[in-house]
């Protein structure tokens, strides 16, 4: 078979099922691994204690996934971050527009310390216009730049020089006292995984060297590109940190696909994000899957992802609900905003 490295994760999930059944001892971090017998057990028994209480009051800080994702290379990675500080002017850190606060890394920024910064809000086209403008001003009041960005169409890419020269204003008058105008700069490019970082690269230096492919985890070492004669870009692979204080940060960077999908639950976590998409209710996510507010309202969510799979046309034998097969597509149309542009999470103020 034809090994699907780009695309949904429903390539990813027969990779992984293939790999499984051959080196089970290789995946000994994934506590969700169930058997689809044990999982059929276990969503009965969750269909009993859900439907004794419906779900539709319950947030996302409770009953939260447990998710935790980081591998040796990050540990590297952090390390190499470190010492290649000192080579850089500035550090930009891209950040997932859609998780504005849970997609920054708190051990980044301890890192970064007092290195001049920027932060690019990149996957813009995915997240709510409205949201984004108040995450602009948010930042702004913190005393941070940042930039709207969308690499899939370069929209707000012009602004980052500009940006990065304004950051930098001090150094380039000290500099040009010096006698040194255009004096090279030097910014590394940090953030989570699959934030599009590479796809940033890429787009601003106009080529494709830098791999881009959607899931995390992709750029395992840093790599030096040239954006113009005077500027130069260091590109850092995605870093999480050891543990979520907040369970439900893990799971928000799970939904919009910052953590290896076959360490998590896909089930559960589609389930989770069904929940949160009943709470917050969108007529984009209702059209999609033909669903009205009564069909919603006070249903336990994995009678929801029945009702869609169903919808769908997702049946296995007997007529039942392929919830695992609707599991994947829910999330897969999440990520691609095909349930609306959903911004997970506002500023305090608003
Ligand atoms: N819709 C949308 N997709 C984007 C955007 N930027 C990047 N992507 C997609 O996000 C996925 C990950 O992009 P990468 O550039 O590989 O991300 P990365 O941060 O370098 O990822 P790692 O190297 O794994 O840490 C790819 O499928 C990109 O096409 C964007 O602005 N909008
Ligand atoms: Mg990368």
């Amino acid at each position: 078979m034809k090994d699907n490295k780009k695309g949904g994760i429903k390539g990813k999930r027969q990779r992984f099922a293939e790999k499984s059944g051959k080196q089970s001892k290789n995946i000994t971090r994934n506590t969700n691994n169930r058997s689809t017998k044990e999982k059929q057990k276990n969503v009965g028994e969750k269909r009993v204690k859900r439907s004794a209480k419906p779900q539709n009051t319950v947030s996302l800080s409770d009953n939260a996934q447990y998710i935790q994702w980081f591998p040796g290379h990050m540990t590297r990675t952090k390390r190499q971050i470190q010492s290649d500080l000192k080579l850089v002017d500035a550090v930009a850190e891209i950040i997932d527009a859609r998780l504005p606060l849970s997609s920054r890394n708190p051990d980044l920024a301890e890192l970064i310390g007092g290195k001049p910064r920027i932060i690019l809000m990149n996957k813009c086209d995915l997240a709510d216009p409205k949201a984004t403008k108040k995450w602009v001003e948010y930042f702004k009041r913190q005393g941070l730049k940042a930039i709207e960005l969308d690499c899939k169409s370069g929209r707000g890419l012009g602004g980052f020089v500009t940006a990065v020269r304004e950051v930098l204003a001090d150094k380039i008058a000290a500099w040009e006292a010096r006698g040194m105008k255009n004096h090279s700069l030097r910014v590394m490019i940090v953030g989570i995984p699959n934030v599009g970082k590479s796809s940033f690269i890429n787009r601003i230096s106009n080529s494709s060297k830098a791999k881009v492919e959607d899931r995390p985890g992709v750029t395992r070492g840093n790599q030096w590109f040239t954006l113009d004669k005077n500027i130069e870009l260091l590109d850092t692979p995605g870093v999480l940190w050891p543990k979520f204080d907040d369970q439900s940060v893990g799971e928000k960077l799970a939904f919009t696909g910052a953590v290896k999908d076959q360490i998590m639950d896909t089930e559960q976590l589609s389930l989770r994000l069904l929940e949160y998409l009943q709470e917050n209710v969108n007529p984009v996510f209702l059209e999609r899957f033909s669903l009205d507010q009564s069909e919603i309202e006070g249903t336990a969510p994995h009678e929801l992802l029945e009702l869609i799979a169903k919808k769908r046309g997702m049946l296995i034998s007997g007529g039942n609900a392929d919830t695992e097969r609707a599991a994947v597509m829910v999330l897969d149309e999440f990520r691609a905003a095909k349930l609306g542009r959903i911004t997970l999470e506002l500023p305090e103020e608003c």
